[in-house]
């Protein structure tokens, strides 16, 4: 399992962190997915056949797209 932050800016309350974290974690090869509100980042753990790009794709997909 690799991880990664993402700066999310769109992020203004926990439902966005909600609605990021059940999209992503639809994801094959996803595993943990914690959102922060307050600093507006979303920290994922994921593996095969998840890529960066695919994550960075949902984020996008959403309207939350990743800085
Ligand atoms: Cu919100």
């Amino acid at each position: 399992m690799s991880g990664i932050v993402f700066k999310v800016p769109k992020i203004s309350c926990g439902h966005c962190v909600m609605t990021i974290t059940n999209e992503l974690k639809e994801v094959p090869g996803v595993g943990k997915v914690e959102g922060n509100p307050a600093s507006k980042t979303v920290n994922v753990e994921f593996e095969a056949p998840a890529t960066e790009e695919k994550l960075r794709a949902v984020l996008k997909e959403i309207n939350f797209p990743a800085e």
